[in-house]
């Protein structure tokens, strides 16, 4: 059931990757999503290497399953953690905020997939030349930094421009956007804010709580010269926005931003952490462990399809 490509490519049993999700997604996280049959990821963030090999290990410790790295391309740790990865013989990496054209010879040479996360059909064209094995296609909608195309208009256009199979992510949380966008041509989903209330996630209470009580307009995008981060709107978003609003220096606005992700996820710092959460956040309704969210799922993607097809035919 809803088995694709992706399942095929990654040996995983349900087309759902988590979000590499820098201080959320822990080995502890990773281990559960991919033990409950999706591909759970490990995100490096700016994690130094070593950091990062513990929680590799820590994973392999929890699960015998398929897992990945997220590997964040502004790290000034990208080249220890491609190291550590080759090392540790992971199977799978998804890439973000850069493009890993330089290291995928090394990475194919040794079998690791490559899956570089793109904002736009240019990026994904040119991802595609450098041999890599699928695109996670992510929508403005999504939580963190994000592009300027919503979902709906970017994802059919990349599975247009590619042919290797293409992810979708952002707005995704429940099984009628899964059904919705393997209706438009994707191969699987990559799903962050869910996993943020997944029982096994150790980002804080109140992180949790803020994900749970969100609605519709909660999110909104910060950001400047073009680099936009979704968050839930707080003390440090009016902040940001007063700075934005009195012609603040980019080193201003970038020393606020300085260790919010961290105070809020591990802290719970609500009023001057950074919320990152997509527009989905409104829709997450209960903390429940990996294996629920994704059988609950899948099997409303699988309802939602047979039903249709059935109604609408
Ligand atoms: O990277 C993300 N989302 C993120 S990163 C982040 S913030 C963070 N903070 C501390 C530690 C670690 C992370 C929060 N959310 N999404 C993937 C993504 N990648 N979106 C857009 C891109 C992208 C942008 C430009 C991919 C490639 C690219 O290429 C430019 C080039 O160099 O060609």
């Amino acid at each position: 059931m809803l088995s694709t490509k992706i399942c095929d490519l990654l040996q995983i049993k349900y087309p759902i990757l988590q979000g590499g999700m820098a201080w959320v997604a822990t080995a502890e996280l990773a281990a559960a999503v991919s033990e409950a049959g999706g591909l759970g990821l490990i995100g490096a963030g700016n994690a130094p290497g070593e950091v990062v090999r513990q929680q590799i290990n820590q994973v392999k410790k929890l699960t015998m399953k398929p897992f990945g790295v997220n590997v964040y391309y502004l790290s000034p740790f990208v080249e220890e953690v491609i190291e550590v990865i080759l090392e540790e013989e992971v199977s799978v990496i998804t890439t973000g905020a850069g493009n890993p054209a330089k290291h995928i010879p090394r990475l194919k040479e040794r079998g690791v997939k490559v899956i570089p996360v793109i904002p736009s059909v240019t990026l994904a064209k040119r991802m595609e030349r450098t041999g890599v094995d699928a695109l996670i296609a992510e929508g403005m909608e999504c939580g963190g930094h994000t592009g300027d195309l919503t979902t709906m208009a970017l994802l059919p256009q990349v599975v247009d421009a590619v042919e290797i199979p293409v992810i979708a992510a952002g707005g995704i949380a429940d099984g009628r956007q899964l059904a919705a966008v393997l209706c438009m041509g994707a191969q699987g989903v990559q799903m962050g804010t869910r996993f943020i209330c997944a029982s096994e996630c150790i980002a804080h209470d109140n992180y949790k709580q803020a994900v749970l009580k969100a609605k519709d307009r909660d999110t909104v995008l910060t950001g400047y010269n073009g680099h936009f981060v979704r968050v839930l709107k707080n003390k440090l978003t009016q902040e940001y926005q007063r700075l934005i609003r009195e012609g603040a220096s980019e080193e201003e606005l970038e020393k606020l931003g300085l260790g919010r992700l961290r105070a809020a996820v591990i802290d719970g710092d609500m009023q001057m952490g950074s919320l990152m959460a997509g527009q989905v956040a409104a829709m997450v309704h209960k903390i429940q462990p990996a294996q629920e969210i994704i059988e609950e799922i899948t099997a409303e993607a699988s309802e939602v399809l047979q039903e249709k097809s059935s109604s609408l035919l």
